[in-house]
């Protein structure tokens, strides 16, 4: 055996690095390779040579464990995880979910990042040990401490805190979707009188603007379910790449005959899949939807009887002051959340069933016949249909008139107008994008109308936004702490506060610009802040309270938000402990005080549930926590245990929260935490939150550590039963049960005759504004930063497995055409910048991109840009006013509903050779 080209024979080389390896300082296990004997002639004899066993046995395991993936993955997917010497080698995808009758099945479920977690997990920034601070914050000198150091120090600040500042400033937001690890810190919170924050508004994956018409809004389908569909609209959502597990679905469905349409602002990798693809320019998705609106109803394509029957469409308006009409303005004791409607057959404003005042509690309407158009006169006031004001304001939305802003040719509008109205079960698959632009609020609305109109929604179609927790009261029951609730907040508005972004959205937005644009300012949009406050619509906590003590679970709290380094310098200076609970050294465990090292997917015993499957996943922990590693369970609970333990010898005991008529038992709360031992262990808790739960129940513990996988009962569907034999479709119940919908007319609700929905005009759904993105128009591109395929934000991103499919270093992508109108090539590094701040990356040729955008995918970690720069250094900050409101039926404060959602994408910038 000769290498050809050097002449240098097997033999030869290995003679030769025997004696080179011989003269290295290196281990006695490489050593061994140095006593090799060459083997002249394998065929004839060959010695035993026991090393070569290793190879022999690398296929061959201790062991065999289920995990799943506790990260902000909306997915859920059951792997085997094998096991050698106690440690996690190799990740298989569990093959085992049953079929349902007619629907495909859905083996294997998982994506790429899953199947390299084994070997991810031992990258050198998955932390090992508690962890404290020596130099400054963020010039990353660390000290390993003991965990017993690092509770005391975080026991006795939790009660110093406490003591000097009262109760409320202690802030521990959590976010990976496990459900002991999650419940853990809300239970921790409920002892605490903590700061419980919203950290979906935070992440901008809350949708306001659809809560106002249905509720809960975020409510999905099973994806499967994707498979009944004829026309499937993605719509913000781009599947391909951010629902790997479950896209199969879109792709079967053509079997079916179903027709698949990408509305995108860029072609993205769902487009390809698409019969139609709609390039939507840039926050302009409202105008075209107003314009399918429009064409669908001038076409008269609308199911009048479920839209009588199902919405407040045929409610009455007075035309005076644009109010409902309700029972309480014939009658000052009457309920004012009891609306009318003009019932055709006796020519009369007839109370409709089903409203929050009213006492029927159903949507049948008997013998009335809603009109839903007309101008009428009730008791000498006059009235007209919400369809009315809806025809009316919707009418200059034509595809002509929209093609201006949308980029799109009407003729392109009516063909997808055409397919909308001869489908036969219709489905938005809507993306987290939506509600991450301004607009999105209204353009969230306009897309149940559409589902709306032809009657679909609940029946035949529904509007999947991403996941949904299922029903367990088991969890809840978990976090549950009698009489003691923490104190909710909106993450975004809290930022707002501690992070004074305030002052950098004045400083980056033109105000005349932002005036003309969205019909206010920065000064204006911080008043309506303090008056929502004021008036007690939004908590108020982050005005009066202060992040004192602050527990990050599982968050890139910083790097994921807004404006990034400015938020965190702000927040910094008002926080005096910062504890980040995470598995790896992430961008915002870079600048904490004290940093805990939580156990690894592999290491956690626990479940989680996304409503995207009917299956519960299991962490069935194959091995246990490595180093010094523990579960977020065991670090609440150690820590509860330690403010016990220092409280007592401290003399302290009860202190009270009159402020939100609680208490906490600084003496007590360690046996509090544990219920006196009952949740102890993770698997205490983890049985305690399945069998408390009716979804689940005994038996599912045994069943689940069998599987990895368990699926559940029909009463975890938050808005109607999950069938035997059939994916879960929600809002069903409403329609075939007739039963109202949790608004406050009881129906889906498109009208909104709130103060501040009256002052902008947008009672109906309808643009906001003019449309495109608000930053500064000096800025010449539209900053785009989708989520991408080889991350999950920033978990897996520094894989190297992962950074070999592409660059391997933060890219941004640009049009040739613009890249060479700036003088910029393929591989340069650039710098992009706006007056908030600069990031450099490396230029990547994209042409699928319009010429005006500027693409920076989502997830890149700080410590992996030159310069320790980010995305999200430039991104800016803006609130929409309409997600302040409260006081208003169903439309109020809601953690994980309704409250200001993060708007990314309202963000301009510029760019340069750097
Ligand atoms: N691989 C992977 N999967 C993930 C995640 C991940 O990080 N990686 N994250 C998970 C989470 S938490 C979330 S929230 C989701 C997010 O995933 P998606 O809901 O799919 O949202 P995005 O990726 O932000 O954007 C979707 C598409 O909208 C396009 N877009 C941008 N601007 C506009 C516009 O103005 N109009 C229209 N119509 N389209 C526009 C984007 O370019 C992109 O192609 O993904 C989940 N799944
Ligand atoms: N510019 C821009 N910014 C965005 C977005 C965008 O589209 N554009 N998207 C936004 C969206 S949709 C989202 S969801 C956010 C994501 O924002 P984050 O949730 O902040 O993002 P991750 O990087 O996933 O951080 C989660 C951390 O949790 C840790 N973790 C995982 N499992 C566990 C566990 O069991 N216990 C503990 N203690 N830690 C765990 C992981 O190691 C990871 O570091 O980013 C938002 N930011
Ligand atoms: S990362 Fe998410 S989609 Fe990928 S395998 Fe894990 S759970 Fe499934
Ligand atoms: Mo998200």
């Amino acid at each position: 055996m000769t290498n050809q080209k050097d002449g240098i024979g097997r033999r030869k080389f290995l003679q030769m690095s025997g004696t080179a390896l011989a003269t290295l300082a290196v281990p006695p296990s490489v050593l061994a390779f140095s006593k090799i004997q060459p083997v002249d002639d394998p065929l004839k004899s060959y010695p035993y040579r026991g090393w070569e066993d290793l190879y022999r046995k690398e296929w061959t395991w201790d062991s065999t464990g289920f995990i799943t993936h506790s990260i902000g993955c909306v997915a859920g997917c059951a792997w085997k995880v094998y096991v050698k010497n106690g440690i996690p080698m190799r990740d298989e995808q569990v093959s085992e979910y049953p079929q349902l009758p007619g629907i495909p099945d859905m083996n294997p479920r998982g994506c790429q990042k899953g199947a390299v977690y084994c070997s991810w997990s031992k990258q050198p920034d998955h932390l090992k040990w508690p962890l404290r601070r020596v130099g400054e914050r963020g010039e990353r000198k660390w000290k390993r401490i003991s965990w017993d150091e690092a509770f005391t120090e975080i026991a006795d600040k939790i009660i110093d805190t406490t003591l000097k500042e009262g109760p409320g400033n202690v802030v521990i937001p959590k976010r990976p979707f496990s459900v002991v690890g999650n419940t853990a810190y809300t239970r921790m919170a409920n002892l605490l009188g903590a700061i419980k924050p919203d950290v979906s508004s935070m992440t901008g994956d809350l949708y306001p603007g659809m809560q106002t018409v249905r509720n809960p809004a975020r409510t999905v389908s099973t994806f499967d379910d994707w498979f009944t569909s004829d026309l499937i609209l993605m719509w913000h959502k781009n599947p391909i790449v951010t629902r790997i597990p479950d896209a199969h679905f879109l792709t079967e469905a053509r079997y079916n005959g179903a027709r698949l349409v990408n509305i995108s602002a860029d072609y993205n990798p769902s487009s390809v899949h698409a019969d139609l693809f709609v390039p939507v320019a840039s926050g302009t998705d409202s105008h075209l939807a107003a314009a399918i609106v429009n064409e669908l109803i001038a076409g008269k394509h609308y199911k009048a009887d479920y839209l009588k029957e199902q919405t407040d469409l045929p409610f009455l308006v007075r035309t005076d002051n644009g109010k409902f009409l309700r029972e309480s303005d014939f009658n000052k004791d009457a309920s004012d959340e009891v609306f009318y409607v003009w019932d055709s057959k006796s020519g009369k404003a007839v109370l409709a069933p089903g409203s929050m005042g009213s006492k029927e509690k159903t949507l049948k309407l008997g013998a009335i016949d809603p009109a839903l158009e007309g101008t009428f006169k009730a008791n000498g006031i006059e009235v007209t249909t919400v369809f009315e004001r809806l025809k009316a304001e919707i009418a200059p939305y034509t595809p002509e008139a929209t093609q201006k802003t949308t980029g799109i040719h009407p003729s392109v509008v009516r063909e997808l107008v055409g397919m909308i109205a001869e489908s036969k079960a219709m489905r938005i698959l809507d993306g987290y994008n939506n509600q991450k632009h301004f607009d999105g609020f209204q353009c969230g609305r306009l897309k149940i109308l559409i589902l709306t109109l032809i009657g679909h929604h609940g029946t035949t179609g529904s509007i999947d936004t991403t996941y949904e927790g299922w029903k367990l009261e088991g969890k809840s029951a978990l976090g549950k702490v009698e009489g003691r609730k923490g104190r909710s907040v909106s993450m975004v508005l809290a930022q707002w506060v501690w992070g004074e972004q305030y002052k950098r959205s004045k400083a980056y937005y033109d105000d005349a610009q932002l005036k003309e644009q969205i019909g206010f300012g920065v000064d204006d949009m911080e008043a309506m802040r303090k008056e929502s406050e004021a008036r007690g619509w939004m908590p108020n906590w982050q005005s009066i309270k202060n992040p004192t003590v602050y527990i990050n679970g599982g968050i890139n709290t910083f790097a994921t938000s807004n404006g990034y380094q400015h938020l965190r310098d702000n927040f910094l200076k008002r926080c005096e402990l910062f504890v980040v609970v995470d598995l790896r050294m992430l961008s915002a465990a870079m600048y904490a005080d004290i940093v805990l090292p939580a156990a690894e997917n592999t290491e956690m015993l626990d479940i989680r549930e996304t409503s995207v499957t009917r299956f519960i996943h299991l962490f069935g922990r194959p091995v246990q926590p490595m180093y010094e590693r523990k579960t977020d369970w065991q670090i609440m609970a150690g820590l509860a245990a330690k403010i016990q333990e220092r409280a007592r010898a401290r003399g302290i005991t009860r202190v009270e929260d009159p402020e939100i008529k609680a208490w906490i038992d600084f003496d007590k709360i360690g046996d509090e935490f544990t219920m006196n031992g009952a949740v102890a262990s993770d698997e205490d808790a983890l049985r305690f939150a399945m069998e408390k739960s009716k979804a689940l129940g005994p038996g599912t513990y045994e069943e689940i550590m069998k599987k990895g996988f368990v699926a559940v009962g029909p009463s975890a569907g938050k808005t109607g039963p999950v069938p035997k034999d059939k994916p879960y479709r929600p809002f069903t119940v409403n329609v075939t049960e007739k039963k109202p919908y949790k608004t406050l007319t009881g129906r889906l609700q498109f009208y909104i005759d709130h103060e501040w929905f009256q002052r902008f005009g947008t009672e109906v759904p309808k643009p906001q504004f003019g449309g495109g993105v608000v930053g500064p128009k000096k800025y010449p591109f539209v900053r785009n930063s989708p989520h991408t395929r080889w991350g999950i934000h920033s978990y897996y991103r520094n894989d190297p497995w992962l950074l070999r499919q592409q660059r391997g270093t933060p890219d941004v992508r640009m049009n040739p055409k613009a890249m060479a109108a700036k003088g910029i090539k393929d591989g340069d590094t650039v710098r992009i910048f706006n007056s908030s701040g600069e990031f450099f990356a490396m230029a990547k040729a994209f042409p699928a991109l319009p010429e005006n955008m500027l693409f920076s995918e989502h997830g890149w970690e700080q410590y992996m840009y030159k310069g320790m720069t980010h995305y999200n250094f430039v991104s800016a900050e803006l609130i929409n006013p309409l997600e302040l409101v409260g006081g208003y039926g169903h439309v109020k404060y809601k953690s994980g509903g309704f409250n200001p959602n993060r708007i990314f994408h309202e963000t301009t910038v510029d760019v340069e050779k750097a």
